[in-house]
């Protein structure tokens, strides 16, 4: 351990410790704009410059390790005027829309601006009444605007070609961090990269192409870390919010197991605090009548997943059965490894399945979901499953609906979800959690078979980069995140042969750490979105899918049973090269 002092205050800390990780530790604070602890800080915006007694020039604390004996200062006059230099450069290219921007509110740029105290370098915006603001939510609804800004020289694109990620790189800070998270620190797809050299380089697409030409997947991970509005979901909050203040149709939402975790976060409650209840009292207040549970619907999807596991251990074909509710990992197979197809589990994901029995008894309904993913956008849109769900949000959105209705969401009592689409078991609540629908799956399917096992398969938790199981019908492997299948088939094309049953999602920590789910500076927020969701579970009475007693009586009264014909119609679905 090192002895540092921080603003005169001592601090232990590790050798190999950087000074921003040293001032943390200190309760100090720098200001921070390029900086994310998920991925190797490099220093672009140099907001977070200290002093020290080892060096006559100001260091970017972010890269710089921590000495013996070092002393830093945080704060001075002199420090403040080079940071706000270096502020004023990227304030002075930036659009001067805050008003109407998406991300108003939730930007570390302003958040910089107010810290730094550079307000007058923004001028007033010129929008001022209802109708501009309105006017700004009708061109962000807009589905396709492809257009180009000239700033420098340079030419600066508004890709909205997206159903799920909109990029408007007019307001681009280029700190770097969408490469970073597309690239080999993340996704290891570079979809991203940057162009041009020095002081001109901004991240573009593959060839500059719009995304919807690119080989990107929709995962959003780019969004989840960009520090302003320059990527983004495709908002479609407006769009609800029309609907659910038009009153024409009956408004019915549905909630995905992790978005349950992380709304608390967009309200300043602690990391991991469960708001199920908070949640659906949210929901009723914004004038939805009807509120259910993605959760029964992933107890379904584990009825037929799990009977087509059986059935194809059966014939010995098409195994590994692959999952199939991550749709960043269907379009990750679907363009660039089509030979997996027939491998695929063929049930569509909770969220279809949910959309396609709401839509069977609710004909004119609009029917909404809430999900931590970007890719459910572009899921709900798939062909054979278009008009079932007619808007997705994610967390991020919903939170910015819940705040434009001035809801005080932690002030509020626990509600509980309508039935019948509204009961679910554990098993459903761990679909949030990478491994957690093939352990639920392995709950329904080896009970189904008649095989003794345990109800929890530790070795399928955690957040270890590819997780195995042996069990009593075979081995199983868990992926998590799609960097990790990169790295699986470069070394290996066969890697997945060796199993019976193989989990994939797109994201790091599965649907809990997903594109849409709020930003997040804690370098344990995944571990603390995840003991949650275990938790939901341990608390739960039905830990087995094929438990749920809605489950039951639905296959009793309208589907007969898992793989029927019935089944088949409305549960399942087609892959496409
Ligand atoms: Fe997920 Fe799923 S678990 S994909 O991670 O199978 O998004 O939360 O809703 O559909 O249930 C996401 C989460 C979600 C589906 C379920
Ligand atoms: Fe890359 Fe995912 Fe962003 Fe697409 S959505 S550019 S795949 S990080």
């Amino acid at each position: 351990m090192l002895r540092v002092l921080i603003n005169n205050k001592p601090v232990q800390v590790a050798a190999g410790s950087t000074i921003l990780q040293a001032v943390q530790l200190a309760g100090a604070r720098v200001p921070t704009l390029c900086y994310n602890p998920r991925y190797k800080p490099h220093a672009t915006c140099r907001l977070c410059l200290v002093t020290t007694n080892k060096s006559s020039k100001p260091l970017p604390s972010c890269i710089t390790p921590v000495e013996q004996d070092m002393e830093v200062t945080t704060d001075s006059k002199e420090l403040l005027e080079y940071r706000q230099r270096d502020l004023e450069l990227l304030v002075g290219r930036h659009p001067n829309e805050c008003m109407v921007c998406q991300v108003n509110g939730n930007c570390k740029l302003q958040d910089a601006v107010r810290d730094l105290n550079l307000e007058h370098a923004f001028e007033k915006t010129e929008l001022t009444s209802d109708d501009d603001f309105k006017k700004k939510l009708d061109y962000e609804t807009q589905d396709i605007r492809l257009g180009k800004n000239i700033r420098g020289g340079e030419e600066y694109r508004q890709d909205f070609t997206s159903p799920c990620i909109s990029r408007d790189m007019r307001k681009c800070i280029e700190c770097g961090l969408c490469v970073q998270a597309c690239g080999s620190e993340g996704q290891n797809l570079n979809v991203i990269g940057f162009k041009g050299r020095g002081g001109r380089m901004l991240p573009v697409t593959v060839f500059d192409k719009p995304l919807k030409d690119t080989p990107c997947i929709d995962c959003g991970q780019c969004t989840n870390v960009c520090p302003v509005g320059a990527l983004t979901e495709h908002f479609d909050w407006p769009k609800v919010l029309k609907e659910l203040d038009s009153k024409r149709k009956q408004l019915i939402v549905q909630v995905a197991p992790a978005t349950r975790v992380a709304i608390s976060e967009e309200f300043g409650l602690p990391s991991g605090t469960v708001s199920t209840g908070k949640l659906i009292t949210a929901l009723r207040q914004s004038g939805f009548d009807l509120v259910f549970d993605t959760n029964f619907t992933a107890d379904l999807t584990i009825m037929e997943e799990g009977s087509e596991l059986l059935e194809r251990l059966k014939t010995k074909e098409n195994l590994p059965i692959m999952t199939s509710c991550c749709p960043g990992w269907i379009n990750y197979v679907e363009k660039h490894q089509p030979q997996l197809i027939p491998l695929l589990s063929t049930a569509k994901s909770p969220q279809q399945m949910h959309g396609a029995i709401t839509r069977k008894f609710y004909k004119d309904a609009f029917i909404v979901s809430i999900m931590p993913c970007t890719a459910k956008k572009g899921e709900s849109i798939r062909p054979g499953m278009t008009g079932d769900v007619d808007a997705v949000l994610t967390t991020r959105e919903l939170g910015q609906l819940f705040k434009s209705r001035k809801i005080a969401f932690t002030q509020l009592p626990d509600g509980k979800f309508d039935s019948p689409l509204g009961e679910s078991t554990g098993a459903a609540m761990i679909f949030g959690a990478t491994g957690g629908v093939l352990e639920a799956a392995l709950r329904t399917a080896l009970d189904l078979a008649g095989v003794e096992h345990p109800l929890v398969f530790e070795d399928l938790r955690g957040l270890g980069a590819i997780k195995e199981s042996d069990t009593p019908v075979g081995k199983v492997c868990v992926v998590n995140g799609i960097g990790n299948v990169v790295k699986l088939f470069h070394d290996d094309p066969n890697w997945y042969k060796k199993y019976v049953m193989v989990e994939v999602m797109a994201c790091k920590g599965g649907c809990l750490g997903g594109g849409g789910e709020p930003k997040s500076m804690d370098p344990d927020i995944l571990l603390k979105r995840m003991k949650a969701i275990y938790s939901i579970d341990e608390r739960s009475t039905l830990r087995k899918s094929h438990e749920n007693p809605d489950v039951i009586a639905l296959y009793k009264n309208t589907l007969g049973k898992p793989l029927s014909h019935e089944s088949e119609y409305y549960l399942h679905t087609t892959y496409y090269p």
